[in-house]
């Protein structure tokens, strides 16, 4: 399998997350990337290759044009005022308070995002744009004719909605992959969403079409972020109402139980016969992901990766989460060997 890769992921680094209250180094690191890259070289899973430009055409098929442009130019406005260190949002609007977009970035920040896990540097943007391209060329091979593809994606995606970031995403690289595959003439699109948060950005935008099938197995949201959105109830709207599909799990749930709803999730997608497959992988399902409460381990992966290729159809895989940065490149590289088989 063909992996797509970028170094200007390096772009998003030296930024800062809330963690219990307090601001502390962000999860999403660059660290997370490289550790993925180097165990896919290290295991002779196959070529990597620098991704193409595809322009922001193809993201604005997804994001609207004014968040597109708030990310673009929030780091010029941030530093304007003078200030050389991080942009992290803190405010946000109540149900009821106006949805107009302020003129000040301080505003903007808190109008764009659901939440503090979005901090912006100098190179934030650039690693964005870089990001949906490796998905975008993933994109290109599995359309090409490749049988799969691992778009290695940094910053990861799946929690940012149409207009608004958050949850360390800013482009949902996978709904733009999913979303390309449509308009390169691919009539139905499956995607299976299988990192540890529930994937609500992917799941809002596509939650009134039924030309792409959104299954999602993650932490329930009574216990887990993003917690507002994420419950089995959520089956889609109009159009879309049936083409949605939520596996949520308590907090301690080991392979057994989150296998099972794996195996349900993939007969949902082999029920709506998909013509490609993306699949949102995160491997913060592991034990001892430092911010998740599954119990998965590292031999799991390979099984969860053979599953997946016995739904037989081309895969492109996007990179989503996955903290414990000296396991990811095994846990990942565990799944695209089961998936090769
Ligand atoms: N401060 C993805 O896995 N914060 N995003 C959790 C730690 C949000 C995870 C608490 C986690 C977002 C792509
Ligand atoms: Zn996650």
């Amino acid at each position: 399998m063909k992996t797509v890769f970028s170094p200007r992921h390096h772009g998003h680094s030296g930024h800062v997350e809330l963690n219990n209250g307090r601001v502390v180094p962000a999860f999403e690191k660059p660290e997370r990337a490289e550790m993925i890259r180097a165990a896919v070289e290290g295991r002779g899973l196959g070529p990597i290759l620098a991704p193409a430009a595809h322009g922001l055409d193809p993201v604005l098929r997804v994001h609207e044009a004014d968040y597109v442009s708030f990310l673009s130019e929030a780091w010029a406005l941030w530093t304007a005022d003078g200030r050389d260190f991080p942009a992290l949002p803190s405010f946000w609007k109540a149900p009821g308070m106006r949805a107009i977009e302020p003129e000040t970035i301080d505003g903007k920040l808190g109008h764009f995002s659901f939440d503090a896990g979005c901090c912006l540097v100098a190179g934030s943007f650039d690693a964005i744009a870089a990001s949906v391209d490796v998905a975008l060329t993933g994109v290109d091979l599995v359309a090409g004719g490749e049988p799969s593809a691992f778009a290695l994606c940094r910053p990861p995606g799946h929690h940012a909605h149409a207009g608004t970031m958050g949850g360390y995403c800013y482009v949902n690289n996978a709904a733009v992959a999913a979303q390309a595959f449509r308009d390169r003439g691919t009539p139905r699109v499956a995607i299976l969403d299988v990192d540890y948060h529930h994937g609500n950005g992917t799941q809002s935008i596509f939650y009134e079409r039924a030309d792409v099938l959104v299954c999602n197995i993650h932490g329930h949201p009574t216990q887990e972020y993003p917690y507002f959105l994420g419950y089995e109830d959520e089956t889609g709207a109009g159009a879309g109402e049936g083409f949605n599909a939520n596996f949520p799990l308590r907090w301690g749930t080991g392979f057994e139980a989150w296998s099972a709803a794996l195996e349900t999730a993939c007969r949902r997608v082999e029920a709506y016969a998909p013509d490609v497959v993306v699949v949102s992988l995160g491997v913060d399902t592991y034990k001892e992901d430092p911010i998740s409460q599954f119990r998965l381990d590292s031999p799991d992966y390979l099984k969860i990766g053979a599953r997946i290729a016995r739904l037989r159809k081309p895969t492109l895989f996007v990179m989503e989460g996955g903290y414990a940065v000296e396991a990811i490149g095994v846990n990942v590289a565990n799944t695209l060997e089961g998936f090769a088989g």
